[in-house]
């Protein structure tokens, strides 16, 4: 493992002597005290595993830098920092294997990632770099969870949970994939565990809203949304026949309320519970055995199986039946495990001519269908249900007969609402967050249990509650953390009343230290210095002097906050565009809300870019058991110079940065040789040497056009037309036509995506420059682009009608105008 500087001499010594210069000039210090207009570019830290930055990684970090770089040299500060996201199961899994500590691990892996990216020129303020397992960061994803608590936001409750077998870990919902533990792929089944669970459907609205302020693309937004998963409807309730309780159920469909001809209650509704012991003269349950023998079927089974809908329905009935509140017809209320106990209310009407699941249901247990809806035309409720809202009419349900189910949906809320029967009521799929790990490597959840005075949180001048050195790293047979065995860490005194305690055992999730990192990059400076004031306290204590204020890092850095604030452009996964994203979303609101950060920003972030994803030579997601995976070192080992700018430039040129590209060997050789004839023009200049030589081209529409395109590409992070039009220019001059001015400025286009070429040429041109990288970016000059014109092609429902001559740079309210008022077209559309 690591870098071979032997292997590939030359073009180690380029990157050495590259970085020597950018160090030494700082060029990549973000500086808060900057008069120019700052530029905040975030990309998602990577987990650095063992097996080193991958192609992946090196695709999205060289967009980014690409886009950094060219800001810096349009006038912009920019922040672009990097980290490491280091606690998790995989760092954990091999320090059981290896024996091996995990910092140690972490430490010999942020060192290797930290090589390779400056090996591929990643121009980050490494002054700012962050780590997730340093005890000076988590001291804060710590503290933040305090405050959750403090705020009535985390609590504790048994919870049945996903557990994986083989990982030995709880999982939260959204890390289980097709009944699958998301990480290992083995079988999840259920288990109760006592769980720190965080109330993010409290901010369900606000995640959902707050949308609005950003602007990520559509995609994103709608993945936010559908997680959250927004329902409007009504909660209506049923009275039970024979019992002194009722039974409340969250439909969507309060129109449909004629067609309720059954209700279901999932296994786990307490009802079910309260049936089983049930002693009530006017009720007997005859099939208690039949019930109980189902009950314990489901509870084999995920919620993902049960909710199926190609899934043969089962069910028992309960022996019960509960009034149908519009003609007070008795319907029986059934057990099924297709109800979810953890939704709505857990329990449901069954409106089976117009839901499928409850149409199957009905079917296989023989129970009345009454169609409420029709389409205009005959629909046999025999062979389906009808689903189709808006196109209908209600039927059999007297007051709403004839309206439209939308209108009629408005009609049954107030009519619930007068009767008290019901209200309108909204539903989120989003669930609470469960919270706990029984794992070693993550962050301690600071709370503290004293049976005197419950839950306790550590008190804030104790912060960070350090991990504690361990003999075994593997979670134990029991599902606890292995720091259960920590007897002498566990024991402590309970911050409010000085009486025994105990620590709790269980870490932090993944999610936790990504929560609020790019707040950290702010003020990472502070986080260093931090403890050390710490240590200083400490000093004093024993000199008997007490700490009087707690100093918070958030509020102390407001200006900070406020200066790099919010995030410009957000780049990352796809995968990401969901939990990460809604995680750190609520975590900065639930921040905002109690004033951590600047009250101008109510969201962190502006824009979200998701990068693509580089398939193997395949077209196959790479991975190591399909042997089809790209190292960077290698594809830079196979050229003796330019090595790291040549994949670079591929990277950027293979396709689109939003992407799905399969790797392709070939084009490579093609980057070689645009680089290698950018430097014979460089060298054929520099045996010339005339600066006064015919300068044909910078006065050419072509030159001009290069630099507005490239200019455009790279800030709409188009990057590989960018890269192509790059290579097109080169193609078409010669090097007789080249003066000394457009040498340099195509350098400096060039350089965001080649930066140690760049700088090579430039300093061969410059011997006395710093850096090329304290240039400006050219303009161009807008009265040399000779607009040329085009031809716009006007369809309408998928005919062409006619073709149309513009000027090429046509904006779009008068392309409108003109194609509007085109003879031909105006027939067309009357
Ligand atoms: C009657 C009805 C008639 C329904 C109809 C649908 C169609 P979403 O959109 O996901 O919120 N439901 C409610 N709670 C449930 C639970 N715990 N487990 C399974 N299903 C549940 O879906 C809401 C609808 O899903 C509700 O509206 C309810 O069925 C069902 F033509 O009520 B409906
Ligand atoms: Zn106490």
């Amino acid at each position: 493992m690591g870098y071979q500087q032997e292997e590939n001499g030359q073009n180690f010594k380029e990157i050495e002597k590259t970085w020597k210069i950018w160090d030494e000039e700082g060029i990549y210090l973000a500086q808060e005290n900057s008069d120019k207009q700052k530029i905040y570019v975030l990309v998602e830290f990577p987990y650095p595993s063992g097996s080193g930055l991958h192609v992946g990684h090196a695709f999205s970090f060289t967009g980014a830098d690409v886009y950094a770089r060219f800001k810096r040299m349009a006038g912009y500060e920019v922040l672009f920092p990097m980290g490491w996201d280091a606690f998790g199961l995989p760092t954990e899994n091999y320090a059981i294997k290896k024996k091996k500590n995990p910092r140690i691990i972490t430490k010999e892996n942020t060192e290797f990632f930290k090589k390779q990216m400056k090996i591929l020129g990643f121009s980050f303020d490494w002054s700012r770099e962050i780590n997730t397992t340093d005890p000076k960061y988590y001291k804060w994803t710590q503290w933040i969870f305090v405050q959750l608590f403090k705020k009535g936001l985390a609590y504790k409750k048994e919870m049945p949970i996903n557990w994986c077998p083989s990982c030995k870990i709880g999982l939260a919902n959204e890390e289980v994939v097709d009944g699958k533990c998301e990480r290992c792929g083995a079988e999840v089944n259920r288990r109760s565990l006592s769980q720190w669970i965080v109330k993010i459907t409290d901010y369900a609205d606000r995640l959902i809203n707050g949308l609005e302020q950003t602007k990520f693309i559509e995609k994103v937004k709608t993945a936010q949304i559908n997680w959250i998963g927004k329902s409007e409807g009504a909660e209506v309730i049923f009275k039970i026949k024979g019992l002194n309780q009722d039974l409340r159920i969250f439909t969507t469909r309060p129109d449909t309320l004629w067609g309720a001809t059954f209700m279901v209650l999932a296994p786990e509704h307490p009802l079910v519970a309260s049936l089983l012991k049930i002693k009530n003269k006017n009720i007997k349950i005859k099939n208690i055995d039949e019930i109980k023998n189902y009950l314990e079927k489901t509870k084999k089974k995920s919620d993902m199986e049960r909710t199926e809908l190609n899934k043969e329905k089962t069910g028992v009935f309960s022996g019960l039946f509960a009034v149908n509140p519009t003609n007070n017809e008795r319907i029986p209320i059934w057990i099924s495990d297709f109800v979810l106990a953890s939704y709505g209310t857990g329990a449901i009407m069954a409106v089976p001519a117009h839901d499928q699941r409850d149409w199957e249901f009905a079917k296989k247990f023989g129970l009345k269908i009454i169609p409420v809806i029709v389409p205009g035309n005959e629909w046999d409720f025999d062979q389906a249900a009808y689903t189709d809202v808006d196109n209908g009419k209600i039927v059999n349900s007297p007051p709403i007969n004839g309206l439209t189910p939308a209108k009629a949906f408005d009609y049954m809320i107030e009519w619930l609402t007068n009767k008290k029967i019901g209200k309108k009521m909204q539903n989120y799929h989003l669930r609470d967050w469960i919270f706990s790990r029984q794992h070693y490597w993550g962050e301690p959840i600071p709370m503290v249990y004293c049976k005197k005075c419950g839950w306790q949180p550590v008190n804030e001048k104790d912060l960070p509650i350090e991990l504690p050195r361990v003999e075994h790293y593997e979670p134990t047979d029991t599902g606890e953390s292995p720091l259960v065995k920590m007897e002498k860490w566990i024991k402590t005194t309970c911050p409010k009343c000085d009486g025994p305690a105990e620590r709790e055992t269980d870490t932090m999730p993944n999610w936790a230290g990504s929560d609020w990192y790019f707040l950290a990059y702010c003020f990472a400076d502070k986080l260093k210095t931090d403890l050390d004031e710490k240590s200083k306290l400490k000093l004093f204590r024993n000199l008997k002097f007490k700490i009087r204020n707690f100093q918070n890092i958030f509020f102390k850095n407001k200006n900070i906050l406020s200066h790099w604030l919010p995030v410009d452009v957000y780049i990352g996964g796809d995968e990401h565009n969901t939990l990460h994203l809604l995680y750190s979303r609520f975590i900065y609101q639930f921040l905002w809300d109690i004033n951590a950060v600047p009250k101008e920003y109510p969201e962190p972030y502006i824009k979200r870019v998701s990068h693509g994803v580089i398939l193997g030579p395949d077209s196959q997601r790479m991975s190591k058991s399909k042997n089809n995976v790209i190292i960077p070192e290698e594809v830079i080992k196979k050229f003796n110079r330019h090595g790291p700018d040549i994949l670079r430039l591929y990277l950027m040129f293979i396709g689109p940065f939003d992407g799905t590209m399969a790797w392709n060997d070939n084009a490579l050789m093609g980057v070689k040789k645009f680089l290698d004839k950018i430097e014979s023009y460089v060298n054929d200049w520099l045996k010339e040497k005339d600066e006064n030589k015919d300068l044909k081209i910078s006065k050419t529409p072509l030159w001009h056009q290069t630099i507005q395109k490239v200019t455009r590409d790279i800030d709409q992070m188009k990057f590989n037309t960018a890269v192509a039009c790059l290579m097109s220019f080169i193609n078409e001059i010669r090097i007789k036509m080249v003066s000394k001015e457009v040498l340099e400025k195509f350098l400096i286009l060039l350089s965001p995506f080649a930066p140690f070429f760049s700088e090579e040429q430039w300093q061969k041109i410059n011997p006395k420059a710093v850096s090329i990288f304290k240039e400006f970016w050219p303009s161009f000059d807008p009265q040399l682009i000779k607009t040329e014109k085009k031809e716009i092609i006007v369809q309408i429902n998928g005919k062409v009608r006619a073709k149309i001559m513009v000027s090429a740079d046509i904006s779009q309210p008068e392309m409108e105008r003109i194609v509007l008022g085109e003879e031909k077209i105006k027939k067309q559309i009357n």
